[in-house]
Order: C-alpha cells, then structure tokens, then sequence
C-alpha cells in the first residue's frame, strides 16, 4: 500500500458528538459494494470514533481472560481481508445467530484493516455476550505501525484514528477459557509462570510491554516438530531416520524461536505440564499459517486455527473455523480465498493454483475433547 503522510486535522471531527448507534456501522459495512473496493469513505471517521468508544467500554467490562461456554465457532488470524471475512460469515453463520470467538490478528498484511476491524467492533457491540475479541501481536502499535495498519489510517482517515485503535487494543482481553477445559489465546503460554490465575490478574491498559508474559502469549509457537533446520540438515546427515531421533532427544520446554526473533517455541511436554496444573486439556491458537486452516499437534493438545486463507496473496493455503457443540465435540471446517480480484488473470491463476494443491474440501475432521462433560448450550 503506497503510505501518505499523516494529518491531525480530524481533531476537530472526533470531538463532534452524535448519538452513536452500532447499526449505523453494521449498515454501512455490510451493504454490498461499498466495500468491494478501497472505497472507504462511506464510513464517516466520527462513527468510527464512536465505535472505538462503544468497544472500549464493552472490553473494560469483561475480564483479561473470558470464561465462555459453548457452543461456539473460533476463527484465528483475519489479517485484513475484509472480502473473506465476509465471506467466512456468509459460509458459517453471521453472529447474529451464532457465537464467535476470534484469537487475533485482526489488522495488517492485508489491504481492508479498517472495515475488518470495524466489523468485528462492531458485533462486539452488538452482540457483547455472544461475539468475543481476545488480543494478537499486531494488535500492538509496534507492529502495526509497520505493517500496514498506520498507513491504511493515514491514507484514508488520520494517525490520530490509529492512535484511538490502539489505545482501545490495550483493553482487549488476552484469552478466553471454554468450559474451563479449551485455553484460547493468540500465541501460547509462555515460561514465566505455570498458572492462569496469574494470566487473568494482568492489568489493564496492558501495552505490549506490560510484562514478559504478555508478550509470550501474543508471540510464542509450538515447538516444530524439528529443532531447527540445521538440527534437520545434522539429523539426516546422521542416521536419515528423523522422525526417531526426536523421539529420542527430550527437547527443552521452552526454546528461542530465532525464526522470528524475539519469541519462544513451547515444548509438548511444557505444554502438557501448563494444561494438567491449571486441569485444562486443551490450547487453541492462532499466529501461524497453516495450509489447511487449522493444525492438531503435540500430542491433540495443540491446535492452530488460521482463518486468513490465500495469507498475503500468495500462500494458497485455506482458511479454517474450528466449532466445538455443546458436548464439546470440536471440529473444523475450512474455505478458500475468495480470489477477489479485478484482474482475471490473476483470479484465473490461483484458482488454477489451488487445483493442484494436496487438499481438498473433504479433508474436514473432528476429535472428542477427552474427559469432558458435556455442559447444557447458554442462552443468549
Ligand atoms: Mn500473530
């Protein structure tokens, strides 16, 4: 996205003081059209001023980690593709009549950050015990500042809009606990405690750098099944049987995650000690692509959704929604990018792309949470 300079001279607009109604937004952010195309201006910047209040102060009524019930429908990174998102609730239900828990990465990368977070604000709003927000990495001004985010505001509003974002993501809940047996977050645990009673007392506004912890919640990764690649390289060099040899290296619960830089992988076995002590059996996540819109890893206590399908443009990977009922039976369902693109050639290309990919749309799963009794649905 070509980045222009910011201006501040929305000041005066964010102070005019309308009577805020969240169907105004739902309105225009559904009406077909209006956002096909980089076409934002149908959404006035004092609305979503006023969304970004009306958010906040849902966010600050709940607690850091929810305690939620099913059944819900969670969905991992978006990453600003508006058309898919759209497209996610066309295929599996708009939360006006079905319960949403989102992990995160609602800005960046993609091109329609705003609409994409607008929308989600905004049944927030609408739906504030039914549809539920917890925090990603970029959804921290150090990330989106860089990758996208600030220059969408600064091109089609303002800076002082960006700052408003952010300042209202300090107040996103950091997880959420289903039938206190599924563990949800962003990223994953983190070795600075082994207690989510510790997780539920951080304090809010909670910036990026509040505290190691937040940051190995929004940041951290499964260990791969591998070290690392020069670990793969030695490995086959050695004996060429990979899959034994990690089975017989222990490998340390928490190890530097140089891939990306500042973060941690978790160990399986770090990961069965956090959920046994805190008598959870199950992590969902989002933060990694995956080419099937979801993963089931470390021994099923792992799983990845990811809901941002064709990641960038270019990854051809699908876009996954995991669903656990009410007698929390959990499953998964994915869907393809939705090819927009004015360009037929270049719509041509990757549907002929995903042809030749490995997966189809039957490749759907499903698994029992272990030991779990099944709980009456919540009303809504
Ligand atoms: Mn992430």
């Amino acid at each position: 996205m070509h980045k222009t300079p910011c201006s501040s001279v929305t000041t005066q607009r964010r102070h005019r003081t309308e009577p805020f109604n969240v169907d105004d937004v739902l309105k225009l952010l559904l009406a077909p059209k209006n956002f096909s195309s980089s076409h934002y201006q149908v959404l006035p910047e004092s609305l979503i001023f006023g969304l970004i209040h009306e958010a906040k102060s849902v966010f600050e009524k709940q607690p850091m980690v929810l305690d939620l019930s099913t059944d819900l429908q969670i969905c991992g990174d978006i990453h600003g593709q508006y058309q898919d998102l759209l497209h996610l609730f066309r295929r599996f239900g708009f939360p006006d009549t079905h319960n949403y828990l989102f992990l995160g990465d609602y800005v960046d990368r993609g091109t329609q950050s705003i609409p994409t977070i607008c929308l989600l604000f905004a049944y927030k709003v609408k739906f504030p015990e039914n549809f539920f927000l917890i925090r990603g990495n970029h959804e921290c001004p150090s990330m989106n500042a860089i990758f996208g985010f600030l220059a969408e505001c600064c091109q089609f509003y303002s800076k002082d809009l960006w700052e408003a974002f952010n300042d209202c993501f300090d107040y996103l809940p950091i997880a959420a606990v289903i039938e206190e047996k599924i563990l949800c977050v962003h990223g994953g645990i983190s070795a600075t405690t082994n207690s989510l009673e510790t997780i539920r007392d951080i304090a809010r506004p909670c910036t990026e750098n509040s505290s190691q912890l937040v940051r190995d919640i929004l940041w951290n990764d499964p260990s791969p099944n591998l070290p690392t690649e020069t670990g793969l390289q030695n490995v086959t060099n050695i004996s060429g049987d990979v899959e034994k040899y990690l089975m017989d290296v222990p490998q340390p619960d928490f190890t530097q995650n140089f891939h990306r830089g500042s973060s941690f992988y978790f160990s399986e076995h770090a990961l069965a000690k956090f959920l046994s002590s805190n008598d959870l059996e199950l992590l969902v996540r989002g933060h990694q692509t995956v080419m099937r819109g979801y993963s089931v890893t470390s021994g099923r206590k792992c799983v990845t959704v990811f809901s941002a399908p064709n990641y960038c443009g270019n990854t051809l990977n699908k876009g996954g929604v995991m669903f656990i009922n009410a007698e929390m039976h959990c499953s998964f369902k994915t869907f393809h990018h939705m090819a927009y693109s004015r360009d037929t050639k270049t719509r041509t290309a990757a549907l002929e792309a995903r042809q030749h990919m490995d997966i189809n749309d039957q490749d759907d799963t499903s698994f029992q949470t272990p030991n779990t009794v099944p709980t009456p649905p919540p009303t809504r």
